[in-house]
């Protein structure tokens, strides 16, 4: 029997191991990197470098979803974003834009992305569409309330329970439209409207959104969560990140969302032979 793949454009990942997903963001207010990759070449230097350093994919983002983040106009997002897609895919690197704007999405996927990340699980009018129609691979994300209220007091009867129903009923959308279900991956969407308790029973409970059968993403690096636990500041958090990032793999997560790819792959592989899950299959970039 084959693998079950996360098809993203062009290209197809076998889901054989967890992928990495580096994290680029090109904003000046991001709560770990703001401002540090905001130039152009420094963007690009470090998309390479954390290619080199063995991501799967790199998550390109123009708009800060912090809390109390301020938002931008589409065409100030574009941008920021599509000169590095336009590079990047241009030279055959597979990667995610992270953006909630329908005109973003198209834009970035005429460009060559290769995946949509949508904080918003592609909630404004004619998300879906946009992605359907580019035949990208979505990331569906769980987020309670908006970026600048997110955080005031989040509440839930059972948090699994309803962050997986929203999650399901977001995938069933987007099969309706004509996203084919090897397209969709989904996320609990840790920090976005969840207290640390909230976070930890998510993370435990992560095979209960991995038995839905979409690949699981799951992005805690270098979060507040981490920070509570640890006390370390955002600065610190690499090791809180890499041990996070295999909780969840440990736990079904298919796909890590990290700043530190070079720490994390590592520590992934060592997991990945431990387990004796075979081998550490190179990317569709590194088999090129
Ligand atoms: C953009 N962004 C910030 N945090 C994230 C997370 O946890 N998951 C996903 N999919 N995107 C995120």
């Amino acid at each position: 029997m084959s693998a079950p793949v996360y098809q993203c454009g062009r290209f197809k990942f076998e889901r054989t191991r967890p992928l990495v997903m580096g994290i680029l963001n090109v904003t000046p207010d991001s709560f770990f990197d703001g401002g540090r990759f905001f130039e152009r070449e420094r963007a690009l230097a470090h998309a390479r470098r954390m290619w080199g350093d063995g991501a799967d994919l790199i998550d390109i983002g123009g708009e800060s979803s912090r809390p109390g983040a301020s938002p931008v106009t589409e065409s100030e997002e574009l941008d920021r974003v599509l000169p590095l897609v336009e590079t990047l895919a241009g030279a055959g690197y597979p990667l995610a834009v992270d953006t909630r704007k329908p005109a973003v999405m198209r834009a970035t996927a005429a460009a060559g992305a290769a995946m949509i990340n949508d904080i918003g699980a592609l909630s404004a009018p004619g998300a879906i569409e946009a992605c359907a129609q580019s035949g990208v691979g979505v990331c569906l994300m769980h987020m309670q309330r908006e970026p600048q209220t997110m955080q005031v007091a989040p509440d839930y009867g059972d948090v699994v329970a309803e962050v997986r129903a929203f999650l399901e009923a977001r995938a069933r959308a987007c099969l309706a439209a004509g996203i084919a279900r090897e397209c969709i991956a989904i996320d609990p969407g840790f920090g976005f409207g969840k207290t640390l308790a909230h976070n930890l029973q998510l993370l435990r409970s992560l095979g209960a959104f991995a038995a839905t059968g979409f690949p699981v993403v799951a992005g805690l690096s270098r979060k507040s969560s981490l920070g509570a636990i640890t006390g370390r500041d955002v600065d610190e958090r690499m090791p809180a990140s890499v041990a996070a990032a295999l909780a969840a793999v440990a736990r079904g997560a298919a796909i890590v969302r990290v700043h530190d790819v070079r720490e994390t792959v590592d520590a992934l592989r060592v997991w990945h032979a431990v387990e004796g899950k075979g081998e550490w299959t190179p990317t569709p970039l590194h088999a090129r």
